[in-house]
C-alpha cells in the first residue's frame, strides 16, 4: 500500500475493466490522480464462482496494475488479505476516500445491474462528487441500442447485428453485405469428425504474480467449485493478443463450418476460448473484428467462418448487453415457463450417466469453459426440458464460467437458453430430443443411455423429456408458429403413446428428485 497522500479523483477500476482506454483512465491524469483496485470477498462470493475464474481475474487485476505503475500512474492495489480490506467495493472506496482525501470519485459504470445500484449511493454516502462514467468498450452504445429498441415489436438479433454491419462497415460493400448475404450459419452445421487436425487455444505458463495468486485461491476459495490447476489463460493483454493471433492462424478458418459440433475429448474444438479475456477487458471487440475481416479479404479464412465470428461478437455480444440494460431489473426474476425444479446436483459435480451432459459439466468444472452449443443444447437444454428454476440455472452459469458476468450471462441463460422472458430473446425454446446432440456430437455412442429408444428405461432421457416439456408447457407454447411442427406431431401420436411419454419422463424426473443417479 501506498503512503497516504491527497489527491485529486479517485479512480475506481473494477475487475472486468482491465483496459488502457478505459473512460475513466481518460478522464483521469496521472501526475494527479490515483488509481484505485481492490480485490475483495463480496465480489469473489456473491455466486461460488469457479476457483479459475477468482485466479484469471485476481491475477489479470495484479497484472493490469503493474502495467499502469510502468506507465506513470500511482496505483492503490489492494489484495484480499490486506489488513482491514472491508470486503466489499463500497467499502474499499470508503476506505480509500478517509485516506487520500479526493475531490471526486471518478468509476467506469460496471457490468452488473447490482453494482450499479450499489455505486449510485455512494455519492451521498462519502458526501463528494461520484461521477459514474459511460462504458466505451462496446461497439454499441446503450444509448443507440434504447433507440435501435424503441417502437420494435420484437428485439431479433439478426436485424440488430445488420445495423452494426451497416455501421461499422464490417463485411459490407457499399449498403451490400460482402457475398450477398447477412448470415452463413446454414453452412455451419457440420458435426466434427475425431480425425480432424484439433488446434489448441493458446496456453501460458503462470509467472510469480499468477503463481502467487494461485497459492491465495487455493488457500482461501477452497469451497469453491473447479479446479485450479492446470492454470494456462491469458492474463495480460500481451498474452490475450497473442492467443487471439494464434486462433485466427490456426482454428480461425475451421470456426464456422464446426461452430455447432461437440466430440468427446475435445474442449474448444475450433472456437477462441476467449470470452473470458474480452469481458475482462484485455481484448477490444472492435479490433478482434476487424483483425478477422482482414483475414477474410487476404484469403486466408472462408467467408462463413468470418462472418460466423463477427456476427458473435458484433451482433450477439452487443445484443444481450443491449437487452440487459434495457431488461433490468426485472429481466433477472422473469420465469415465463413457471419452472420450479431445483438444479439436479450433478450440475456442481458431474456425477451423470448422461455422456453428454456429463462430458459438459465436468469440462465445465476443470476449464471454466464450455463452448456455446455444449452450454445451449446440452446442460441449458437438459435444464430447460426439466423445468429447473431459471434463476437457479443462471446462478450456475454466473458461477462456473471464468466468461460470466450478469451482463452477458443472464439473458443467454434466462433468455437464450430458458425461455424465461417468454421469447423476447427467442423466438422459440432452444430445445431437442437425444437426436440432435447424437447428430452434432459423438457422445451418444459411448452413453449409459440408448439415443434410439423412447420410453424404455434405457430410453435417452432427452427424448421423452422433450415430449412431456411440449406437453406440460402448451398453455405458453402452442400458439407459438415456430412450434406447429411438434406440437402437431404429439397430436398425431394418438393417447396411448403420449402417455408412454409422460410416464417415462415422469420417472426421470422423479429419479432426478430423489437424487438417484440419473
Ligand atoms: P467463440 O465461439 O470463439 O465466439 C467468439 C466470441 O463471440 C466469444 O468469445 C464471445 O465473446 C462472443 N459470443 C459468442 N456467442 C455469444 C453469445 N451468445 N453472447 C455473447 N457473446 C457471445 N458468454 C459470455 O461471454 N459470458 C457468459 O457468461 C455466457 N453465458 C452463457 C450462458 C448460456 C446458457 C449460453 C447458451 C451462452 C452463454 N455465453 C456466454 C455465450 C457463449 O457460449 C460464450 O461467449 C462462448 O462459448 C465463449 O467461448 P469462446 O470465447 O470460445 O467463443
Ligand atoms: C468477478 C470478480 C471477482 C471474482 N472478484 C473481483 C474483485 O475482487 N474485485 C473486482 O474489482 N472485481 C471482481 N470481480 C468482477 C466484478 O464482479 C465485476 O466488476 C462486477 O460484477 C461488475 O461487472
Ligand atoms: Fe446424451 Fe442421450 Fe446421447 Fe446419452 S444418449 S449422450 S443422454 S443425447
Amino acid at each position: 500500500m501506498t503512503e497516504p497522500h491527497h489527491c485529486r479523483n479517485l479512480v475506481l477500476i473494477l475487475g472486468d475493466q482491465l483496459s488502457p482506454a478505459l473512460s475513466s483512465l481518460k478522464r483521469a491524469d496521472a501526475a494527479v490522480d490515483r488509481v484505485l483496485m481492490v480485490e475483495v470477498m463480496a465480489e469473489a462470493t456473491y455466486v461460488r464462482h469457479h476457483k479459475k475464474k477468482i485466479a484469471f481475474l485476481f491475477s489479470a487485476m495484479r497484472h493490469f496494475a503493474e502495467k499502469l505503475r510502468a506507465n506513470g500512474w500511482t496505483v492503490d492495489y489492494v489484495t484480499l488479505d490486506e489488513g482491514g480490506n472491508s470486503g466489499s467495493f463500497s467499502g474499499e472506496v470508503a476506505r480509500a476516500c478517509r485516506r487520500l482525501a479526493p475531490q471526486r470519485v471518478l468509476v467506469t459504470e460496471p457490468g452488473e445491474w447490482r453494482v450499479l445500484e450499489d455505486m449510485k449511493g455512494w455519492a451521498a454516502d462519502l458526501r463528494l462528487p461520484v461521477d459514474i462514467l459511460t462504458d466505451t468498450r462496446f461497439i454499441c452504445s446503450l444509448a443507440d441500442f434504447r433507440g435501435w429498441a424503441t417502437g420494435r415489436k420484437q428485439l431479433r438479433m439478426e436485424y440488430f447485428y445488420r445495423e452494426m454491419r451497416r455501421k461499422t462497415g464490417l463485411l459490407m460493400e457499399a449498403d451490400k453485405p460482402v457475398g450477398g448475404r447477412w448470415n452463413y450459419d446454414a453452412d455451419n452445421r457440420k458435426p466434427a469428425k475425431a480425425d480432424l487436425f484439433m488446434p489448441a487455444p493458446q496456453g501460458f505458463r503462470p509467472d510469480r504474480i499468477t503463481r502467487e495468486v494461485l497459492d491465495l485461491v487455493a488457500d482461501r476459495f477452497d469451497a469453491h467449485v473447479g479446479a485450479l490447476e492446470p492454470f494456462w489463460f491469458p492474463v495480460t493483454r500481451d498474452q490475450a493478443e497473442e492467443a487471439f493471433d494464434h486462433f485466427l492462424a490456426t482454428a480461425l478458418a475451421e470456426f464456422g463450418t464446426y461452430q455447432d459440433a461437440m466430440l468427446s475429448g475435445e474442449k474448444f474444438l475450433f472456437h477462441s476460448v476467449l470470452s473470458a479475456c474480452l469481458n475482462a477487458g484485455l481484448l477490444d471487440p472492435l479490433q478482434l473484428c476487424r483483425k478477422v475481416e482482414a483475414a477474410y479479404l487476404e484469403g486466408k479464412v472462408p467467408l462463413n467462418a468470418a462472418e460466423g465470428y463477427i456476427r458473435q461478437i458484433l451482433g450477439w455480444r452487443e445484443y444481450v448487453r443491449g437487452i440487459y440494460w434495457l431488461k433490468m431489473p426485472s429481466y433477472a426474476s422473469q420465469n415465463a415457463l413457471a419452472a420450479d425444479r431445483s438444479l439436479p446436483e450433478f450440475y456442481w459435480t458431474g456425477e451423470t450417466r448422461m455422456r453428454c451432459v456429463g462430458e459438459a459439466i465436468s469440462q465445465t468444472l476443470d476449464e471454466a469453459y464450455a463452448h456455446h452449443i455444449q452450454r445451449l443444447m446440452v446442460t441449458g437444454n437438459f435444464a430447460l426440458l426439466a423445468g429447473v428454476r431459471p434463476q437457479e440455472v443462471h446462478e450456475w452459469y454466473l458461477a462456473v464460467y471464468a466468461d460470466a458476468y450478469e451482463w452477458v450471462e443472464l439473458p443467454n441463460t434466462l433468455g437464450m437458453s430458458q425461455f424465461a422472458d417468454g421469447g423476447l430473446l427467442a423466438s422459440k425454446p432452444y430445445m431437442s430430443g437425444g437426436n440432435y446432440i447424437n447428430r452434432m456430437s459423438d457422445y451418444c455412442g459411448d452413453c449409459t443411455y440408448d439415443v434410439r429408444q423412447r420410453t424404455s428405461p434405457q430410453a435417452c432421457p432427452f427424448n421423452a423429456l422433450y415430449w412431456d416439456f411440449l406437453d406440460r408447457n402448451a398453455a405458453v407454447l402452442k400458439g407459438n408458429p415456430r412450434l406447429g411442427q411438434p406440437y402437431a406431431t404429439w397430436s398425431r401420436m394418438g393417447a396411448a403413446k403420449q402417455e408412454e411419454y409422460r410416464k417415462s419422463a415422469a420417472d426421470v424426473l422423479a429419479r432426478l428428485d430423489s437424487g438417484e443417479l440419473v
